[in-house]
């Protein structure tokens, strides 16, 4: 009753205060409004007791209660460079979270002078779940830049451990081709920030050794294949050319030398859209979904989309559904949610959960009507 109420009184179109439904591929889906008064929401981490854990951008992070109250913010978290597209971006669990209590958080760092950088901090939640403890900075992308933009970011643990770090190219686009910066790279490193001795560059000179791949615009969604353990990301394109990539070790996905789409200025990038020397992308969009927050369907919920990539959309205003077959996209469905959707992830009992990019942002739930 106590969300129906606030949902009611703080949307004036009721519409939001009864839950909503949608018809997709798998029938007739409820929307429930979970919780709101959530400021631009940016990630959820579905804790092992079904709790959430959601950061708003402003530099927040709060805990969702399974019936949707949301906690004060929690203490320790660090200060975020909140401006435009920067501030505190994604959380994440350890693997080993249950034994650990450990967690990660990537976020726009303040520099000197203005500038900023995508950085990653971990902390250890404390028993009553109301504080990070033992935060520190584990990784900083190099260097800090001026403006607000491309900040990326998503946290991913591969099946080996390692943690992977998506990030942006701080709207600078050349530095995504340099490989002595991490300006528009993924980057792969341990859980307490080393770096992995496998790593494609570790014996390259004048190349950083945490990264992973290079060539990326700026990813907001990432997530392991639950079978093949392959590193998928989708990243914003500019004008047109939004990307689905298949990330392998060392590998150059193109940016800002090719793209499907034009740079906002109108100038156009050269074609073709790829070349045989770059990793072409597995999928396009233009016009663009603005893709943000990425999970595999694993649950029973919904038992036609298992296995499919689902990926939240800021333009999209909505979750996209794919289905990968043979290295490639089978088919594609459009959930329309009617919001800019930030973050998409999985609850314990198979809903899909989905974050609203709003001022008075939400988390949404998605589930089967029978
Ligand atoms: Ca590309």
């Amino acid at each position: 009753m106590r969300l129906l109420f606030a949902a009611a009184l703080l949307l004036p179109a009721c519409a939001q205060a009864q839950p909503r439904e949608v018809q997709t591929s798998a029938g007739t889906v409820r929307v429930e409004v979970l919780a709101d008064g959530l400021v631009h929401p940016w990630a959820v981490a579905v804790l092992p007791d079904g709790r959430l854990l959601v950061t708003e951008r402003p530099g927040r992070l709060r805990l969702v209660s399974r019936q949707g109250e949301l906690s004060p913010p929690l203490d320790g978290v660090p200060e975020v460079f909140a401006r435009r597209q920067g501030g505190l971006l994604d959380v994440a669990l350890d693997p080993d979270f249950a034994g650990n209590r450990r967690i990660y958080l990537s976020y726009a760092e303040p520099g000197e002078g203005g500038t900023a950088g995508t950085a990653v901090a971990r902390g250890r939640l404390n028993a009553e779940a109301t504080a990070l403890e033992e935060v520190r900075v584990i990784w900083r992308q190099q260097p800090k830049v001026e403006g607000g933009n491309h900040f990326g970011s998503r946290l991913v643990f591969a099946p080996d451990g390692r943690l992977i770090v998506t990030l942006g190219d701080r709207y600078e686009f050349d530095p995504a081709q340099d490989l002595s910066g991490t300006i528009g790279m993924v980057v792969r490193i341990e859980p307490d920030g080393g770096v992995p001795p496998d790593n494609p560059f570790v014996n390259r000179s004048n190349a950083r050794p945490e990264i992973w791949s290079y060539g990326h615009r700026n990813i907001q969604a990432a997530a392991i294949h639950p079978e093949t353990g392959a590193l998928w990301v989708a990243e914003m394109g500019p004008r047109g050319g939004d990307e689905l990539n298949l990330v392998e070790a060392g590998r150059n996905y193109g940016w800002p030398l090719v793209s499907w789409g034009r740079h906002y200025s109108g100038q156009g990038i050269p074609d073709p859209p790829t070349r045989p020397d770059l990793a072409g992308s597995v999928h396009q969009w233009t016009p663009v979904i603005a893709p943000s927050g990425m999970v595999f369907y694993t649950g029973e919920a919904f038992p036609g989309w298992r296995g499919d990539m689902l990926i939240g959309g800021l333009r999209a205003q909505g979750i996209v559904r794919l289905r990968l077959a043979d290295g490639g996209v089978q088919n594609e469905e459009r959930i329309a949610l009617g919001a800019r959707i930030r973050d998409v992830a999985q609850a314990p009992d198979g809903a899909i959960l989905a974050l609203t990019d709003q001022s008075n942002g939400q988390v949404l739930r998605l589930s089967p009507v029978r």
